[in-house]
């Protein structure tokens, strides 16, 4: 799985793709993470990329020949000119665990991280075919939502994690509450050594050695959590 970044921050991509998860994908070779910097495609000598707003207003508005251009680099690359053109932004539908299970069959992905107010729309109604924003809070560009994105869809290509990882991502699928929402129970609470930490022990189940018991004990803190502290994925 591929993906190419449009960005203006070429760095910002490149570096955190290096680590963790992603990191090791990138690594053993199954993950790539091609960053492409707008400003190499600027209009002029003065690495001009973006413009006033017609009609007027604050801020200043990416320009679309240089994201065109850049966009014409990177489809010369692909291996499969058919390539989801994914525009990370405020007005995008929320990614979800089902959205990120889909991008992740896909081979290769173009994703175009905006700054400033925003991107021209002309260019975006030209070369976009996903909007996807990860969530309703503001932030200053779409670097951070392009990771979060990769990193969701990453650890789901096949490899990427561990074969302990993977199985219980089975077992999650197992666990769904509403399988057209793709929905499911938040985590049971996790604890390791010391059995005592500042006067708090560790559940006793959990040091018992009965498995089924265990099993049962973590099934019941997974629903009460759930129903405490996210109600909404219980219904229906
Ligand atoms: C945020 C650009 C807001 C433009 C008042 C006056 C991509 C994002 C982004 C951004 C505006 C995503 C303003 C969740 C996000 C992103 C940058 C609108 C700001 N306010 N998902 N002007 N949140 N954000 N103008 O912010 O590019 S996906």
């Amino acid at each position: 799985m591929r993906f190419h970044v449009l960005t203006l921050f070429p760095e910002m991509i490149a570096e955190a793709a290096g680590h963790s998860i992603l990191g090791r994908g990138v690594r053993s070779g199954l993950i790539g993470v091609s960053p492409v910097n707008i400003r190499d495609f600027a209009i002029n000598k003065h690495g001009q990329v973006d413009d006033a707003p017609y009609g007027g207003g604050a801020g200043m508005v990416l320009m679309p020949t240089p994201v065109f251009d850049a966009y014409q680099h990177v489809k010369g690359q692909l291996a499969n000119p058919g390539a989801p053109v994914v525009y990370l932004s405020p007005q995008g539908r929320v990614l979800t665990q089902e959205i990120a299970q889909e991008f992740s069959q896909r081979e290769e992905i173009v994703l175009l991280c905006g700054h400033y107010e925003g991107i021209d729309q002309r260019v975006i109604d030209e070369i976009v075919t996903d909007e996807i924003s990860i969530g309703d809070y503001v932030l200053t560009g779409g670097e951070l939502p392009a990771l979060v994105l990769m990193d969701a869809v990453a650890r789901l290509v096949p490899g990427v994690l561990g074969k302990e990882a993977s199985h219980m991502e089975e077992s999650f699928a197992v666990k769904a509450v509403a399988p057209d929402k793709n929905a499911r129970l938040l985590e049971h609470p996790h604890y390791t050594r010391p059995a005592e930490f500042m006067g708090h022990k560790v559940p006793d189940v959990l040091l018992s050695g009965h498995h089924k018991e265990i099993e049962a004990w973590r099934h019941v803190q997974s629903v009460e959590r759930t129903q405490a502290r996210r109600p909404d994925l219980l219904e229906g």
